[in-house]
C-alpha cells in the first residue's frame, strides 16, 4: 500500500524541550510526508480512548497524567511502510535501551518517573493507525 498512514504524537516532553522541529525533520528527511498536524492539550477522555490497550498496566494512570501535562503535536504521516518505518525511526520504548540514531535513543533518557518519557508515539499496526487517526483527526 503506497499511501499508508500512521499517527505520530510528539508527547509533552518533546514539545517542552523544543524538539517539535527535530522530530518533524527526521520524518521528512526519511522521505515520509506530513499530511496533517495539530497542536493541542489532550483531555482525559481522548487519552483513555487512545491508550485503552494499556488500561490494566501499572503505568496507565501516570501515562494519562503525563500526556495531559502540556501540549502535544498530533501528526498524520504517510508513505509506503510508514508504520514500521516510523517505529524504526522512534526506536525502542525504553529510551535507555533505544539505539543511538533513533529519536528516543538520541533525544531521551530515563528520568526516573513512573511513566517513561520518550518523546514520541507511533501507531504499531494498520488497525491501530486507522483507529488512532480517527481519534486525533475526527472527520
Ligand atoms: P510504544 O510507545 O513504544 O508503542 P507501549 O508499550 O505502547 O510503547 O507503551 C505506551 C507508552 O507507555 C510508552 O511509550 C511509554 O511512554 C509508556 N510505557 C510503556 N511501558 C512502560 C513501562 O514498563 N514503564 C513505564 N512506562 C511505560
Ligand atoms: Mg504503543
Amino acid at each position: 500500500m503506497s499511501n499508508e498512514k500512521t499517527l505520530v504524537l510528539i508527547k509533552p516532553d518533546g514539545v517542552r524541550r523544543g524538539l517539535v522541529g527535530e522530530v518533524i525533520s527526521r520524518i521528512e528527511s526519511k522521505g515520509y510526508l506530513i499530511e496533517q498536524s495539530r497542536m493541542f492539550t489532550a483531555d482525559r477522555a481522548l487519552l483513555e480512548d487512545h491508550y485503552a490497550e494499556h488500561k490494566d498496566k501499572p503505568f496507565y494512570e501516570p501515562l494519562v497524567e503525563f500526556m495531559m501535562s502540556g501540549p502535544i503535536v498530533a501528526i498524520v504521516a504517510s508513505g509506503n511502510r510508514v508504520i514500521e518505518g516510523f517505529r524504526s525511526l522512534a526506536g525502542a520504548t525504553d529510551p535507555t535501551l533505544a539505539a543511538p540514531g533513533t529519536i528516543r535513543g538520541d533525544l531521551a533518557r530515563d528520568q526516573g518517573t513512573k511513566v517513561v518519557q520518550n518523546i514520541v508515539h507511533g501507531s504499531d499496526s494498520s488497525e491501530s493507525a486507522v483507529r488512532e487517526i480517527a481519534i486525533f483527526f475526527p472527520k
